[in-house]
């Protein structure tokens, strides 16, 4: 008798339960989406979220199964239920399903969320995958545990404005474990950024293992500035964060800065110095006072060996050459120099991207100057074929103090508050260079002043989020007013996830 009535009890709660979210009245608009979707449709139900929720994936797509038990793991911390994922050849009646389909931009995905089927259709498998960040957006910070946790009803139909929408991470002039860059990593795919570049080597340490020049990395990684110990990334470390990257559709851009920014190399190698002596290792945070000898062979062998192993490494497209602030390195020595590593980066099958700078040489088939500080290098680039990767110094740094009080940072390219880093288009910032010339929008951080992950967060957070919407939403649906309001309902998102944000007093924080 007991066990019966147990069990009556339990199908009556059950039905109590799904009966109270079916009667639930929702607005799916009223979420506060970042970066905000080309359009939100709602129908005023509720999609209960709940243990018995599966996730269903159709079967023969790459990356889908990743990005379904990435969604699974986030619910089941989110619930402390148990989802699980399930691949099938067709549509579920209920629960969600994550598919691809032709006919739609790339990246692009649509979320249909009905009461009992929840679907996520990508274009391809990095759609999907936003697609399943923009429904996460829809669950409320803290999973009060025992409550259905319901999604609200509707359509919504998104694809990103720019393809390459990313973040700079400075690990050389500190160096940042392996956890702290997947850290980074887990911030960009929150906002549905893709590309994470890594500035590995500079004048304070070089940070990649390469192989055929093992003092690179032992001696050149071995400080940091201010003298600490440094640091560096085996190569099997290297590819560990690659493939944590491409699992949350992030891709790696890899950057050796030369040929100045080299002192962590040149301390490691005297072959690599015109004088034949290997310079002291550097823990300031001086620049442009080392050069690369561009006139000995020994150089392109050593360049062509690092690009080599480096781009077996790298599935991404791109291999970044630097060619910033070379004050060290003549002109009429600087270019022949950009123009003998960019085909040597060719030869590996990838395409260059260099600081503005190396618009005074010629830039190759698919290269793209990456816009920091001078217009006019940028436009010459431009005229040269050159793709603009926007990382505009004044609006996009950010090692750029908030304001004259932020207790970290520069503030040589001024201050950026969250309006200013917000209040910019990448495709009518600089004359002449419009949309169609522009690759994409990347925030760069320095670590001169930037040692750990607390303090990343401190410099990324909020403003990461306004460079992601940036990349993602049409500026005329973007303006700062608005946006603040949506950007004041992530704080508690920040809290949640340990964020150590600044709290500007510019956003109405909730
Ligand atoms: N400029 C240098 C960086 C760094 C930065 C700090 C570029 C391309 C100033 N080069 O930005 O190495 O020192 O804000």
């Amino acid at each position: 008798m007991k066990i019966k009535q147990y069990w009556y009890s339990l199908a009556a709660l059950f039905l109590m339960l799904s009966a109270c979210t079916e009667s639930v009245k929702t607005d799916l608009s009223q979420t506060a989406f970042i970066p905000k979707p080309v359009s939100v449709t709602a129908s005023g139900s509720a999609f209960e979220l709940n243990g018995a929720t599966v996730v269903y994936v159709q079967e023969g797509v790459d990356g889908l199964l990743s990005s379904a038990e990435f969604l699974s793991n986030k619910i089941n911390n989110f619930t402390g239920s148990a989802v699980t994922t399930e691949t099938v050849s067709a549509a579920p009646a209920k629960g969600i399903y994550i598919s691809v389909a032709s006919g739609m931009p790339a990246q692009a995905y649509e979320l249909n969320i009905d009461k009992k089927l929840v679907k996520i259709t990508g274009a391809d498998a990095a759609g999907c995958f936003f697609g399943i960040q923009t429904l996460l957006q829809t669950l409320p910070v803290k999973s009060n545990t025992g409550e259905p946790l319901v999604i609200p009803t509707g359509t919504i139909t998104d694809h990103p404005d720019f393809g390459y929408r990313g973040a700079m991470l400075d690990v050389a002039r500190h160096f940042f474990s392996v956890e702290e860059v997947k850290q980074f990593i887990d911030f960009l795919a929150l906002y549905k950024m893709n590309v994470l570049h890594l500035h590995l080597s500079d004048d304070q340490g070089w940070r990649i293992e390469i192989k055929s020049w093992p003092k690179l990395a032992e001696i050149g990684g071995s400080l940091e500035v201010g003298g600490g110990t440094g640091g560096f990334y085996t190569q099997e470390q290297y590819s560990g964060l690659v493939q944590y990257a491409a699992d949350r559709q992030i891709m790696i851009v890899p950057e050796i800065d030369m040929p100045g920014h080299t002192n962590a190399a040149l301390a490691s190698y005297a072959e690599l110095n015109c004088n034949g002596k290997a310079t002291e290792l550097y823990t300031g945070t001086r620049v442009g006072f080392s050069t690369l000898c561009t006139d000995k062979e020994v150089t392109y062998q050593f360049i062509d060996d690092v690009v080599r192993e480096l781009a077996a490494l790298t599935p991404g497209p791109y291999i970044h050459i630097g060619g910033d602030e070379s004050h060290s390195t003549p002109l009429e020595d600087y270019i022949p120099f950009v123009n003998r590593v960019q085909e040597i980066v060719v030869k590996y099958g990838k395409k260059v991207i260099g600081w503005d700078e190396i618009a005074n040489a010629t830039p190759v088939e698919g290269a793209t100057v990456q816009f920091w500080a001078d217009v006019e290098n940028t436009t010459m680039g431009v005229e040269k074929g050159a793709q603009v990767l926007m990382s505009p110094a004044a609006r996009a740094y950010l090692d750029m103090q908030y304001d004259s009080t932020t207790h970290l940072g520069l503030h040589w390219a001024g201050y950026i508050e969250v309006d200013n880093g917000y209040n910019w288009d990448p495709a009518s910032l600089v004359p002449g260079i419009g949309k169609d010339k522009i690759l994409g929008v990347e925030a760069p951080l320095w670590s001169e002043t930037v040692t750990n992950i607390d303090e990343v967060e401190y410099m990324v957070f909020p403003r990461l989020p306004g460079y992601a919407e940036i990349g993602w939403t049409a500026p005329d649906q973007r303006n700062w007013d608005e946006y603040k309001a949506r950007l004041g309902k992530h704080g508690n998102r920040f809290e949640d996830l340990g964020i150590d944000y600044y709290k500007s007093a510019l956003v109405p924080w909730e």
